[in-house]
C-alpha cells in the first residue's frame, strides 16, 4: 500500500490526510478552497484571486515607476500605508506559532515547544513514498559529486550584475549567522541559537561568554587598541572558545561574539565596529545618564545596537537587495493594532535560501593589495594592518559575485555539497511545493525555470521531471529577474521570512517600542537615524571612507 499524500494532492494550502490504506482526504480549513482536493475557490476568494496582481506585476511596479516612487516617498502618509502592507502581506505567509519540524510529515507539539529545532514551512516527505521528493522523479537522486561540478564549481568569476559590493556579502554573512547555528553533532535538524536578532553575533552566546567579552566598566566591552584603533581583544584576553576552520597562530586569536568569526577579515571587520558602536553608545549613555551603573548601560547598548541593527538591514540593506524605488521603511508603530504575532522561529528553508556563497569573490583588493580568498581565511589581523577605514573603503569598490549556477568559489563548493545532503537526509519537497506554498505558479518546464536551453538540459537529465527538482539546486538555476539580484522563488521566500524576522522582535511589540526603552530620547534618536555609513564614520578616526553595499560609479 502506498501512501496517498505522496503526490501531494491537496491544494493551496489543504492539508493531505491518508484514510486508511487505500483513501486521504484533504483538510481545506480556512483555505477559502473547497472540494475533494481543495481545488474550487469560494466566491469572494474567486473575485480576491482576480484582482490580486501576480508577484512579477508587484516586482515591476516596485522597480519602474520612479515618478510615482518620488512622489510616494515624500508623503509619509503613503509610504508608511504601503509600508504597512509590505509588513502584513510578507508576514501573513509564515505560521506563526510555527506548525513542522524535521521528524514528522504532520503537525506535532515538539514543533513548538522544541526550540531545539530549525522549524519547518513545508513538512517532509514521508519516508515510505515512492521517490524522494514523493511520486515524481526518479528513485535516486542525481550523484552529488557530479551535481557539484556541472552546476556549482566556479570556473570563471561571474560579478553581481546590479554592481552589489563585497561589503553587502560579508553583511549578509554577518548579520545571519546569529540566526542560523546549526548543531551538527545533532544532526542538520537542530540549531543552538535565539531564532532571531538577538545580536549574540556581538555580544556572545550566553551570560558566560557575555561575561568574558564586558570590561564590566561603564557599560563597555573590552578591547585593545593598535595602531591608534580599538579593536577586539585577543584570546588570552577573553576566553571566548572560538572555531577556527584550519589552524591558526595564537597572536591571530580575537575573542568575538560569535565563534565562526575569526575566520574571516569581513567578519572581523563587523565585530570589530559593532564592538566601538557599543562603547560609543555606552559614552552617549553615560552622559545621558550619570546616575547609571555598568549593568544598565550595558544592557541599554544591547538594546540601542538591535535596534541599529533593524534599521540597517530594513533600509540600507534590504533596500539595496530589493532594488525597489519605494523608499522601504523601519517603523514598528505600523503594526500597532493589527493582528501581528510577536514571536519568530527560524526556519530551515530559510537557512537553506540564504546559503549565498556565489557572492564571495575569489580575491579582493584592499588599499593596493590584492588577495586571494586563501589569504584572507583565519586572518583577520589584514583588518587591522590595512586599517578600518581602508579595509571597509576597499570592500566598498569590490563587486560581490553574481547567485548563478557555476559560480561557487573553491572554499565553498563543499559548503553546498553538504547542505544538499542535509536537504535530502531532512527530505525537503521539491522547488515547485514551495513555490506553490508561496503563492507562485509552479514551473511547467526545466525551460521556464532556467530561461536557458544547455541549463534546462543538464537539470532534466539530473531530474527527469520538473516536480522532482530539489530546493536549493533549484534556486540557484532559476532564471534572475530583471533588474534584481535573485530569482523570483528566493525574493518570495525570503521577504516573508524575513520581514516577519525582523518585525516579530521583541523591541517592535508595543511594550519595548519607546524612548524608554533605548535610555530615552537620545537612545531611540539613534536607533531611528542608523545608517550603514554612519555605523562606520562614528566610529573612524579619519575622514569618512567610501561604506556603500553598491559599487560606485
Ligand atoms: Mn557560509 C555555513 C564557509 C560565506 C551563509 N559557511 C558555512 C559553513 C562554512 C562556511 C564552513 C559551515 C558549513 C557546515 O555546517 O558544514 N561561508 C564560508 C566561507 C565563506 C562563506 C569560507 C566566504 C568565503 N556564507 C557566506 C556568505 C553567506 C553565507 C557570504 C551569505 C549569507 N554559510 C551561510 C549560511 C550557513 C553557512 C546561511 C549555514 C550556517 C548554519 O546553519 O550554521
Amino acid at each position: 500500500a502506498e501512501n496517498l499524500c505522496c503526490s501531494y494532492p491537496c491544494q493551496n494550502g489543504g492539508v493531505c490526510l491518508t484514510k486508511g490504506f487505500k483513501d486521504y482526504e484533504c483538510d481545506c480549513t480556512s483555505t477559502d478552497f473547497y472540494g475533494r482536493n481543495c481545488e474550487t475557490p469560494t466566491f469572494s476568494k474567486r473575485i480576491k484571486l482576480w484582482l490580486k496582481p501576480s508577484p512579477l506585476t508587484l516586482h515591476n511596479l516596485m522597480i519602474g515607476n520612479n515618478w510615482l516612487w518620488n512622489i510616494v516617498n515624500n508623503i509619509p502618509f503613503l509610504r508608511g500605508f504601503i509600508m504597512k502592507k509590505v509588513y502584513t502581506m510578507r508576514s501573513d505567509m509564515i505560521d506563526s506559532p510555527p506548525t513542522y519540524e524535521s521528524e514528522h510529515p504532520y503537525i506535532t507539539l515538539d514543533a513548538n515547544y522544541n526550540v531545539s529545532f530549525y522549524t519547518r514551512t513545508l513538512p517532509p516527505v514521508p519516508v515510505e513514498c515512492p521517490t524522494p521528493m514523493g511520486v515524481a522523479g526518479k528513485k535516486i537522486l542525481p550523484d552529488l559529486d557530479v551535481l557539484v561540478k556541472k552546476l556549482f564549481i566556479r570556473e570563471k568569476f561571474k560579478p553581481e550584475p546590479i554592481g552589489t559590493s563585497a561589503l553587502f556579502s560579508f553583511f549578509a554573512q554577518h548579520f545571519t549567522h546569529q540566526f542560523f547555528k546549526t548543531d551538527i553533532k545533532r544532526g542538520p535538524q537542530y540549531q543552538w541559537g535565539g531564532h532571531g536578532v538577538d545580536m549574540t553575533h556581538v555580544y556572545g552566546k550566553d551570560k558566560h561568554d557575555e561575561n568574558l567579552l564586558r570590561s564590566f566598566k561603564d557599560g563597555k566591552l573590552k578591547v585593545q587598541t593598535v595602531n591608534g584603533e580599538d579593536w577586539p581583544p585577543l584570546s588570552k584576553d577573553a576566553q571566548v572558545e572560538m572555531q577556527y576552520i584550519m589552524p591558526v597562530q595564537e597572536d591571530s586569536k580575537f575573542a568575538l561574539g560569535h565563534s565562526f568569526f575569526g575566520n574571516l577579515p569581513g567578519l572581523f571587520m563587523y565585530a570589530s565596529i559593532w564592538m566601538r558602536e557599543h562603547n560609543r553608545v555606552c559614552d552617549v549613555m553615560k552622559k545621558e545618564h550619570p546616575e547609571w551603573d555598568d549593568e544598565r548601560l550595558y544592557q541599554t547598548g544591547k538594546l540601542i545596537l538591535l535596534g541599529e541593527t533593524i534599521k540597517i538591514v530594513i533600509e540600507d540593506y534590504v533596500q539595496h537587495l530589493s532594488n525597489y524605488n519605494f523608499k522601504l521603511l523601519f517603523d514598528p508603530s505600523l503594526l500597532f493594532g493589527e493582528p501581528f504575532q510577536y514571536q519568530n522561529r527560524i526556519a530551515l528553508e530559510f537557512n537553506h535560501l540564504y546559503h549565498w556563497h556565489p557572492l564571495m569573490p575569489d580575491d579582493f583588493n584592499i588599499g593596493g593589495t590584492n588577495y586571494t580568498m586563501k589569504d584572507f581565511l583565519v586572518n583577520p589581523k589584514l583588518v587591522i594592518k590595512h586599517g578600518m577605514a581602508t579595509f571597509v573603503d576597499s570592500l566598498s569598490k569590490q563587486n560581490a559575485g553574481a547567485f548563478t549556477v557555476r559560480n561557487h568559489g573553491k572554499y565553498t563548493v563543499n559548503v553546498v555539497k553538504e547542505l544538499i545532503k542535509h536537504g535530502r537526509t531532512l527530505r525537503l519537497q521539491p522547488l515547485n511545493n514551495y513555490r506553490k506554498r508561496f503563492n507562485l505558479k509552479p514551473f511547467k518546464s526545466f525551460k521556464e525555470l532556467t530561461g536557458n536551453k544547455w541549463l534546462a538540459k543538464e537539470l532534466e537529465n539530473f531530474y527527469g521531471d520538473i516536480e522532482a527538482v530539489e530546493f536549493y539546486v533549484g534556486l540557484i538555476t532559476e532564471k534572475r529577474r530583471p533588474k534584481a539580484v535573485f530569482g523570483e522563488a528566493i525574493v518570495e521566500m525570503g521577504g516573508p521570512y524575513s520581514v516577519k524576522g525582523l518585525m516579530a522582535n521583541p523591541i517592535c511589540s508595543p511594550k519595548y517600542w519607546k524612548p524608554s526603552t533605548f535610555g530615552g530620547n537620545v537612545g531611540f534618536e539613534i536607533v531611528n537615524t542608523a545608517t550603514i555609513e554612519k555605523l562606520f564614520c562614528q566610529n573612524i578616526k579619519e575622514d569618512c571612507p567610501v561604506v556603500s553595499f553598491k559599487v560606485p560609479g
